[in-house]
């Protein structure tokens, strides 16, 4: 017997960041303290131009009190300027004129597709697989494959921006099945198979191909990339390749990022929270949390817990927003003041369980699909171990998360130990897993309540759904709009929409979800168009713009086409998500989209 029971889930190997010289250590310390780059992911960024060895024996030759000049001088000698470490790949099976375009009515919105498709190329890297020198160092993680990077200051493959790159398959899901297919099926199987050889080297998968994210994970939608893939190409060879590493990436969650709760009726739950254990600054924004966490008076032990709970808020890949802090903002606090209170930890985040749930789902499914290939009974077991934890997860979300009253699931709040009644649109990706309260579709009128939220939005904000309602300069809050989210909300609306019977409600449904892709595609077109965007022999760039054309990591849910701001980091272009979820729209609701006839009145000044 094999069965698989939750006493049995192991606490898997897991490697950590161990490298003297990109992980939590003296050397790090002395290097990010003196702030020697604007940006601390810089530097950890660099290579190493000698042997470790003979930098860690220079580094410990300076002087204790060596000045920044010295520092910077050192790094200078040292370390390589890899800015362009990674190098420029071909896409391959790249066609330029994919079926899915003609399916777009408008032909401006066919023009910007078009664009967006091709974008691609130029997101497309490998990694160089020699170093400079025998014993050199480097922050990344090696894959062998090619991969498609989101843009921007993000060199590197990124967890869940991932599955954003992945939704060109997903289009076919839909509307075109098999014909996109044909065309970006290689690039997206590499990437499937690079995650799989880093959750096989590290035991889970971190939040980014470099050794410093090793202490933490971001969304885990690695399984929900195979399955999206395997809907398309039924490659049953990738499959097997896939399942026993994806067993494993699912081990980890279970045994590190599960928590038991008690309901009213004194029935328990097990749930699943972001939690990494870490009592040091993020190596890549180590000066920046040093500030957060050193300045803010608290003594050792409280220091650790916050160094824990903001390594918690990137691991969310919401880093960072009010949604997971304390403090009730009145308006005028600092962005470090905010993080001070990060409760991360004791937040059951809805969107997280969702998404475990759909794992589990899957991996039932792909379980069963092998042991019918083999035609042997010996993994039977497995198919359904994964079909009783997603029933008894899908129980224990309807128990403690659905709010009754206000007709939508909420987060759970550890320390209050009640639903936090705060309404992102993460609130909605249950639906979009397919988990609804027995009676949900029995009460239609309800369901214009579940709703009710994401109407008002469309109609009050043209430029997308917030992320929350909170104006904290927080990058994950208002007024940011993030596409990925708003394909949630999408996807949510769709798997609602086609359960219904009712046609008007129905009907009230896709209108809503129309809306709510023009909102989108006004941002986003609009965004392209004003920073230079053009469609040869349709549409001429706009005068005195040099650029050729930019979609953003998020916009300004209050004016469309203008990027986000707020957070850590300038905003991004390039990118990945948003131009996987554009394209989504696109062909999701292609023939009811309409390229905004004017984005004039947007103002002209761009953020950069
Ligand atoms: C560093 O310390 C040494 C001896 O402790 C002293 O001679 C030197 O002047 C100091 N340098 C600086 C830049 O403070
Ligand atoms: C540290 O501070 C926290 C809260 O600020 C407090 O609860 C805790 O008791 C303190 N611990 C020590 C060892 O003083
Ligand atoms: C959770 O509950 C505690 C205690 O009521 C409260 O202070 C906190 O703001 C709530 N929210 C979060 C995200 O911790
Ligand atoms: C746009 O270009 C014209 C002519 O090339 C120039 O006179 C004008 O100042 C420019 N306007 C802006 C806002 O840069
Ligand atoms: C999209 O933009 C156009 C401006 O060209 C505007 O007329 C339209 O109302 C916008 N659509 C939505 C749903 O906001
Ligand atoms: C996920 C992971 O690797 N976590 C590690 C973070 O670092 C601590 C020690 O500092 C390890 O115990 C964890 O396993």
């Amino acid at each position: 017997m094999t069965s698989a029971s939750d006493d049995e889930l192991k606490d898997d190997d897991v490697k950590s960041c161990d490298s003297p010289i990109y992980c939590p250590g003296p050397f790090l310390d002395k290097i990010q303290r003196a702030k020697l780059f604007d940006d601390s992911k810089t530097f950890v960024d660099r290579g190493t131009k000698r042997p470790v060895n003979e930098v860690l024996t220079a580094f410990f030759k300076l002087p204790r009190n060596a000045t920044r000049k010295t520092l910077k001088k050192f790094v200078e000698e040292n370390f390589v300027n890899n800015e362009n470490d990674l190098q420029a790949a071909e896409l391959p099976d790249f066609n330029p004129n994919p079926t899915f375009l003609q399916h777009i009515k408008d032909q401006y919105l066919r023009g910007f597709a078009s664009y967006v498709h091709s974008f691609w190329k130029t997101l497309t890297r490998t990694m160089p697989q020699t170093l400079p020198c025998e014993g050199c160092a480097t922050s990344l993680i090696q894959v062998s494959r090619p991969f498609i990077i989101p843009g921007g200051r993000f060199k590197e493959i990124y967890y869940w921006y991932l599955l954003m790159t992945f939704i060109l398959c997903l289009d076919t899901y839909f509307v075109l099945e098999g014909l996109l297919l044909g065309e970006l099926n290689t690039i997206s199987k590499d990437m499937i198979l690079n995650f799989l050889d880093i959750v096989d080297e590290y035991g889970f998968m971190p939040n980014g191909a470099r050794v410093y994210y090793l202490n933490r994970s971001q969304p885990p939608l690695l399984t929900q990339m195979v399955k999206i893939y395997m809907d398309k190409t039924k490659d049953m060879d990738l499959l097997k390749r896939a399942l026993p590493t994806l067993d494993r990436e699912y081990n980890y969650w279970r045994s590190k990022h599960s928590v038991k709760i008690q309901d009213h009726h004194g029935r328990n739950h097990e749930l699943t929270r972001y939690s990494v254990d870490n009592k040091y600054p993020r190596p890549e924004s180590y000066h920046e949390d040093i500030i957060t966490v050193e300045y803010a008076g608290f003594n050792v032990s409280k220091q650790k817990e916050l160094y824990a709970d903001i390594a918690t808020g990137a691991e969310t890949g919401w880093d960072y927003s009010t949604r997971f802090v304390t403090l009730i903002p009145k308006g005028d606090e600092t962005p470090e003041e905010i993080l001070r209170t990060l409760n991360t930890r004791m937040v059951v985040p809805v969107d997280l369980n969702s998404i475990m749930y759909m794992n589990e789902q899957a991996l039932s499914d792909f379980h069963r699909i092998l042991v019918t290939q083999r035609s042997a009974g010996s993994k039977q077991n497995l198919e359904n171990y994964y079909r009783d934890a997603a029933r008894k997860r899908r129980r224990s979300i309807i128990n403690l998360l659905w709010d009754e009253k206000d007709r939508v699931f909420y987060d759970y709040n550890l320390t209050s130990r009640a639903i936090e009644k705060s309404l992102t649109p993460a609130n909605y990706w249950p639906f979009w897993a397919g988990i609804f309260p027995d009676d949900f579709f029995q009460r239609p009128g309800d369901i214009i309540k579940t709703f009710e939220a994401i109407e008002d939005y469309g109609e009050e904000y043209p430029g997308g759904i917030p992320i929350t309602m909170t104006a904290s300069t927080l990058q994950w809050d208002f007024p940011n709009s993030w596409p990925p989210l708003v394909f949630v909300v999408l996807k949510a609306i769709t798997e609602v929409e086609r359960r219904i019977v009712f046609r008007q409600l129905r009907e009230r449904l896709h209108q809503l979800a129309v809306t709510i892709a023009q909102i989108l595609i006004n941002s986003t077109y609009c965004g392209w168009r004003l920073t230079g965007g053009e469609i040869p022999g349709i549409l001429t760039k706009m005068r005195n713009v040099t650029e050729s054309g930019k979609l953003f990591e998020k916009y300004d849910a209050t004016r469309p086409g203008l990027p986000g701001g707020g957070g850590e980091y300038t905003v991004q272009d390039g990118f990945g998500w948003t131009n996987g979820v554009t394209l989504w729209a696109l062909n999701q609701y292609g023939d009811e989209l309409q390229a905004p006839r004017s984005c004039i009145g947007i103002p002209k000044k761009l953020g950069t």
